[in-house]
């Protein structure tokens, strides 16, 4: 079978690879024409572990294409962006942009199955806009019977580092317009998903896509709060989570600078902004871990002022660790703050960035390495846990003041500047 995946971004371009490789010839369709030439040389555009040696070797078999523009398939599947604006209202155009791409070429025996996190109703009015461009085609109406097209919504769940294992491995849930659609969807994923697929309607995978990450965001907002109330009463956080997690139905995740990357810090705003009245636990979980960070700048610029002159190193800007991906980094939000207050006495660290990013331009900021930075700063603000830095022995670190975000040195003993004693942690 043919398939055409619009949108060649971090899941899109995965999955066109994987799908390709179970044997399918796949058409990767993206607006950017850097995109596609990378694609068709072989080449990835983004960092993902595993993804170009896939990609090199599906492309070099000719089961994968990449181009501006989409041909006949018997499956498209949608993979756009799904952003929210200033407001918090989440903006679909690129999946209904994708839907206009889509309809010129379709079919009867077409399957159309959209990816992208999305409000409820988003397939149903890529439904509608379907119906509107093709008129020659009956496109599934819950009830109606029959339809020349399926229209489905199943959503990516897949972890950014491990993105092409949990393609493969985690269970997906496949969200029909009609029983009929689902059925159909599901006939393609099993194709290359081992997790077990599960159908229901377009609307609830939609809705279980929001929860999921709805769920986590609220999980970290308790961790994110609980870290300031601890520090407050000058009890270690970190100590308290892990006593706590022993009991044996309590799990209290990490608390942080603040959440970042494209999806646990947008997504929940899809369910408030459609039912603000009572979408209140979500909202809140939102503007806490948003909070965290305002948090976090305040208590870092405490500890440089007590140490007038000193460098400051800020350890991370990924928005998590061990990946080189900065997009709504907490991490990067604070450094920019100190940066722009401190300027030349901060130094970022940041194994996994190849040049300053674009946010400290002008700053008189600099990017250096773990080994410069124990040589020269005094100050560490520790905003990410990537190993590289979990694994700096106490001997390397002892003489410096550290406020630690991600408890990784939690053997760091406290320093005073000149008079009186300063311990910074949570
Ligand atoms: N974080 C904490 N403390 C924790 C866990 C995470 O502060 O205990 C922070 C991270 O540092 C990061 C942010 O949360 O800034 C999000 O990281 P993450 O690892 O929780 O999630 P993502 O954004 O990489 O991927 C999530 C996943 N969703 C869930 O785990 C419910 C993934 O499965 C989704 O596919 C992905 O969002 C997505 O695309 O929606």
């Amino acid at each position: 079978q043919k398939v055409a995946v619009i949108g060649l971004g971090y899941i899109g371009l995965p999955t066109a690879a994987l799908i390709a490789r179970s044997g399918a010839r796949v058409l990767g369709v993206d607006v950017s024409p850097h995109v596609v030439e990378t694609v068709n040389s072989g080449k990835v555009h983004i960092e993902e572990v595993d993804l170009d040696g896939l990609v090199q070797g599906v492309v070099s078999r000719g089961l994968l294409r990449a181009s501006l523009t989409v041909e006949a398939a018997d499956v498209f599947v949608i993979a756009v962006p799904t952003p929210v604006s200033e407001d918090h209202a989440p903006d679909i155009s690129y999946v209904l942009d994708a839907a206009r791409t889509v309809a010129p070429v379709l079919k009867a025996g077409d399957v159309v199955i959209l990816e992208s996190t999305s409000p409820v109703g988003t397939t149903e009015a890529m439904r509608d806009l379907l119906a509107e461009l093709r008129p020659d085609l009956r496109m599934p109406v819950a009830g109606n019977g029959p339809a020349d097209i399926a229209i489905a919504y199943c959503p990516e769940r897949v972890l950014p580092g491990r993105i092409l294992v949990e393609l493969i491995d985690n269970d997906r849930c496949i969200g029909g317009i009609t029983p009929r659609c689902a059925r159909k969807a599901l006939s393609f994923y099993r194709t290359f998903v081992r997790g077990a697929c599960i159908t229901t309607s377009a609307r609830a995978a939609e809705m279980v896509k929001l929860v999921e990450n709805s769920f986590r965001d609220v999980n970290i907002a308790f961790a994110n709060e609980l870290s300031v109330i601890a520090d407050r009463a000058g009890i270690d956080v970190w100590e308290v989570i892990s006593l706590a997690n022993r009991h044996p139905r309590v799990n209290i995740l990490q608390p942080g600078p603040g959440v970042g990357g494209h999806c646990i810090a947008v997504d929940p705003w899809f369910i408030v902004h459609a039912d603000p009245e009572n979408a209140r636990l979500i909202r809140t979980a939102r503007e806490v871990n948003d909070g965290k960070t305002d948090y976090v700048v305040a208590k870092a610029s405490d500890l440089i002022d007590a140490f007038p002159g000193a460098e400051i190193a800020c350890l991370g800007l990924a928005f998590k660790p061990n990946i080189d991906d900065f997009r709504e980094s907490p991490a990067v939000k604070v450094a920019t703050r100190l940066a722009r207050r401190y300027g030349q006495r901060v130094k970022l660290v940041e194994p996994y960035a190849r040049e300053l990013p674009v946010e400290f331009a002008g700053t008189g900021a600099e990017l250096i390495d773990i080994d410069a930075a124990i040589e020269r700063c005094g100050v560490f603000i520790v905003l990410v846990d990537h190993d590289v830095f979990k694994s700096v022995p106490l001997d390397e670190r002892a003489d410096k003041a550290v406020y630690d975000t991600r408890g990784i040195w939690r053997d760091q003993p406290a320093i005073a500047p000149g008079e009186g004693k300063l311990r910074a942690v949570g």
